[in-house]
């Protein structure tokens, strides 16, 4: 299984880049996963956007000008979009409209991508949920 990642920019330190490798699983074990620290703030992230349910900050290793993460503060089970159940729903909702209010704080609503990797085939790489919201350039089309 191979996850090309490509850095957007060189601004990522050697010291995050190594973070960002030592995080990365290629398995859904249900372990928890480094957003629990984030979301305790046991270790330092940039806030975008916060409520009671969902926190929005800024990708480590971003992949365009603008790249945040919007998660659920409580992961109840959404290690991934594919384990998604119907009780989900309403969370699963929330976070979408955090993408949109995250796109609107940055200033990106004439265009901007929310992308969502699920399972190892897609490199999902942290198995707690997430939308990544990405813009700030053009976007191309199709995907990697
Ligand atoms: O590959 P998927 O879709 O699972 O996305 C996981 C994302 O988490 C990647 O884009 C990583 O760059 C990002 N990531 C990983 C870590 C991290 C982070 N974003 C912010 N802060 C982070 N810390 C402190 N540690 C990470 N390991």
């Amino acid at each position: 299984l191979q996850c090309r990642r490509l850095p957007f920019s060189a601004s990522a330190s050697n010291d995050e880049q190594a973070a960002a490798k030592a995080a990365a699983v290629n398995a859904d074990s249900g372990a928890p996963t480094i957003f629990d620290k984030i979301i305790n703030k046991e270790i330092p992230s940039s806030i975008v956007y916060e409520d009671e349910k969902v926190l929005a900050f800024r990708d480590i290793s971003p992949q365009a000008p603008v790249h945040v993460l919007v998660i659920p503060k409580f992961r109840d089970g959404l290690t991934e979009l594919g384990k998604a159940e119907a009780r989900h729903g309403e969370i699963l909702g929330e976070l979408l409209y955090a993408a949109k209010i995250v796109a609107e704080k940055e200033g990106i609503l004439d265009g901007f991508r929310v992308v969502i990797n699920s399972g190892p085939t897609a490199c999902q790489s942290v198995y707690h949920l997430h939308l990544h919201v990405l813009g700030g350039r053009q976007m191309n089309w199709p995907p990697g």
